[in-house]
């Protein structure tokens, strides 16, 4: 079954939607498991105006019947509170577009002005509602069905902060659920409780400065068995496939698996994760891979990390040019944030999740969970029996 989904909506407009196509049936779901993973979202220190009027919350429109999938399509949607405030300058009706506006000039680091030429718009907030990491809430919807489904099989994802600003958790004691478990309670979303106050204390100081920040997260995934993607063709190869969705993530630059660019930089005795065998089991005696050696999981914990660079909306804001006169100009102050990686954790976990039940569904799929099930245990006893 080919797992795929749409995403529709602007970020002023009046909701953001979804079409889930190729879930199978008797998913366990609520509007709870997905609204607890827009919440959390929500939250991070350094984020703008928005999530104050917004309370994120899913509704289902289809493929969702007594609390379990029906293997339809499934539809989420959720509503804009701050759409009430732009009814008019966001209407579809052509009777409402009245002078005196004011146009959005492009914006350096966005969408903008490439979407300007592109799609023959003279105001830059035909771009920007769309090219805004609001996309991203609904992402997280459906990467929350996913979520599910995919701890319905045991497989499970955490995601967190582990940089912000050229400030790192340090921790490679702590094991993967005690980083996630930190990172939950965390402001930053982020494991370490010394980081955080210098991660909180330049987020300070980039507010009063005008400036934002950047960063890194890092999704790790327990319990996916060895086997899921494939090595036999490029488009197949699941760390090519993560790396995609995970760059996919509105302002996203960079992605590493594993040690990632480290790895480059070491030879390979310092590279390669040296295999064993104990108690009925083959595992690999260092996590360098990331879980991933020739596009396919190999059991280890999948380790994926993407960076994400400041918001370019600045509160000091960089020069541009006037689009009627190509006089240089002061870029347009929207509303923003000041940090945003906080909940780029949360997305970058929504993006693997989709990715991996996608390959998961390709590997055992079926219709319905309980062929997906079936087919995951007589694998998994075979996996044993190697
Ligand atoms: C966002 C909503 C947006 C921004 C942010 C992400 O709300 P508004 O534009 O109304 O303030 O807070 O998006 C950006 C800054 C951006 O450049 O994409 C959200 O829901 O996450």
């Amino acid at each position: 079954m080919k797992l795929r989904y749409l995403t529709a909506g602007e970020s002023h407009g009046p909701a953001l939607t979804a079409i889930v196509e190729g879930l199978p049936s008797n998913i366990e779901i609520s509007a709870d498991d997905i609204n607890r993973h827009l919440a959390r979202r929500q939250l991070g220190y350094g984020r703008g105006g928005r999530m104050k009027i917004e309370k994120d919350q899913v509704q289902f429109l289809s493929g969702v019947r007594w609390g379990k999938t029906l293997g339809s399509p499934v539809t989420l949607s959720i509503h804009n509170r701050d759409w009430e405030n732009w009814d008019k300058k966001m209407s579809p009706r052509a009777e409402d577009r009245v002078e005196g506006i004011a146009v959005v000039h492009p914006r350096p680091g966005h969408a903008d002005l490439s979407g300007m030429i592109k799609y023959h718009h003279d105001d830059a907030r035909n771009i920007l509602e769309r090219s805004s990491a609001r996309e991203t809430a609904v992402r997280v919807a459906v990467g929350a069905l996913c979520i599910k489904f995919l701890r319905d099989l045991d497989i499970e994802i955490m995601g967190y902060v582990s940089e912000i600003a050229g400030i790192a958790a340090s921790g490679d004691d702590v094991d993967f659920r005690e980083r996630f478990a930190r990172s939950e309670q965390s402001a930053c979303r982020t494991f370490d409780a010394g980081a955080e106050k210098r991660m909180i204390e330049a987020i300070d100081q980039a507010k009063q400065a005008g400036d934002s920040l950047g960063g890194v997260v890092e999704v790790v995934v327990l319990g996916a068995p060895a086997g899921i993607g494939s090595y036999v063709h490029w488009d197949r190869r699941l760390d090519g496939r993560l790396a995609g969705a995970v760059m996919s993530i509105q302002a996203f630059k960079g992605v590493e698996v594993g040690a990632g660019f480290d790895a480059a930089r070491r030879p390979g005795s310092q590279v390669h994760d040296e295999i064993a065998y104990a108690d009925g089991a083959f595992f690999r005696k260092s996590n360098r891979a990331g879980g991933l050696e020739g596009g396919m999981t190999n059991g280890e914990a999948i380790v994926i990390r993407g960076a994400m660079k400041p918001i370019p909306t600045l509160y000091t804001p960089l020069e541009t040019v006037d689009m009627q006169n190509k006089a240089p100009f002061k870029a347009t102050v929207e509303r923003s944030d000041v940090c945003a990686v906080p909940a780029a954790a949360v997305v970058a976990e929504a993006v693997v999740a989709i990715t991996l039940a996608e390959a998961v569904l390709e590997k055992f799929g079926g219709d319905s969970m309980e062929d997906i099930r079936e087919s995951l245990e007589r694998y998994n006893s075979y996996v044993r029996s190697v």
